[in-house]
């Protein structure tokens, strides 16, 4: 079988054809996406099969377009491919542990990309590596606080939260909540998911604006996209984004500092999506038998609207 195998690559090398990967040695990298739902899934996409490919890694990549059974299937089938580690994105926190325990059985190692899984048994993923997202909403609040100091009365806010049951959702309020409950004068009025999507962040915000209308003050949304979409409903109904109205987000994504530099969207909470090289860096630590940190934090920023135009040309998403 082995004098076989190196028969074949010899006559494969010499007809100077690509070897195939068992002969080369590749690392195989199986990657389970969320989806394409916002601007920063798109970036965070390419950052993956950008350092994939720069680092030599054979990336088999599977979107799942936002159905968690879709990446169960793509996690089976990687366990079914042998591939040497396997990577994703959970869509939402819970519901992994069977499949966590196949890979493990088969000795595969997982690392969680971007998103946390709310699992008990920590020993079925060897690294999370992401924001940490409660931070971002109390990041998202302070700036809130800061910028009420001064004004009297209610500060009536809604609330555009991200999918349900994720991890961004579920700690970018809690996060969020934690900073302004200390001043009984902000006051969630209204919240629901727009699942982190421009069309459903514009459809909500419509609903909003019918129930409320003037009486809104403050737009928190869980990420640009949405913002952005509510943005639309917001001119729509006739009024002026980020001063009738003030808008929070999340992510820093380029759509959001065109919204801030035209003067439509207050402030953006940073949210880097370029995980693709400490992920291919992670994955050849692996290979070689090095072990990880358990979790993996990135460093990030916030950007009120005052400062969109001179940070613009350096943003890398
Ligand atoms: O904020 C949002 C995306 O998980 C951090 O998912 C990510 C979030 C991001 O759809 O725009």
């Amino acid at each position: 079988m082995t004098i076989q195998r190196r028969t074949v690559i010899a006559a494969i090398a010499a007809a100077g054809l690509p070897l195939p990967l068992f002969a080369q040695g590749k690392l195989v990298l199986g990657f389970s996406q969320v989806g394409a739902e916002s601007e920063w899934r798109t970036a965070n996409t390419e950052s993956i099969k950008a350092s994939a490919k720069d680092a030599g890694i054979e990336l088999k990549f599977s979107d799942a377009q936002q159905k968690q059974e879709n990446q169960i299937k793509a996690i089976r089938s990687f366990i079914a491919q042998k591939v040497d580690v396997i990577a994703f994105s959970p869509v939402v926190e819970s519901g992994w542990g069977t499949v966590l325990r196949e890979a493990k059985a088969a000795n595969i190692p997982v690392i969680l990309s971007d998103r946390a899984v709310n699992e008990k048994d920590d020993s079925l993923w060897v690294s999370f590596m992401g924001s940490d997202f409660v931070e971002e909403g109390r990041k998202a609040g302070r700036w809130l606080v800061e910028k009420s100091k001064g004004t009297t009365g209610d500060v009536n806010i809604v609330e555009l939260q991200g999918t349900v049951g994720s991890a961004p959702a579920i700690d970018r309020k809690k996060g969020f909540e934690e900073i302004i409950k200390a001043d009984p004068r902000f006051k969630i009025i209204r919240s629901q998911t727009g699942d982190f999507t421009r069309a459903k962040g514009k459809e909500v915000m419509e609903a909003f604006l019918k129930a409320e209308g003037k009486k809104i003050n403050v737009l928190y949304a869980h990420n640009d996209d949405m913002a952005i979409g509510a943005i639309q409903a917001i001119e729509e109904a006739g009024m002026k984004p980020a001063k009738d109205i003030t808008i929070i987000s999340i992510d820093g994504v380029k759509g959001a500092f065109e919204a801030m530099i035209a003067g439509k969207l207050n402030v953006s909470v940073e949210c880097s999506p370029l995980l693709g090289p400490q992920l291919m860096q992670a994955a050849k630590d692996l290979k070689a038998g090095k072990a990880l940190p358990k979790r993996i934090v990135t460093q990030e920023g916030i950007f009120p609207m005052e400062v969109a135009a001179k940070e613009f040309p350096s943003r890398k998403y």
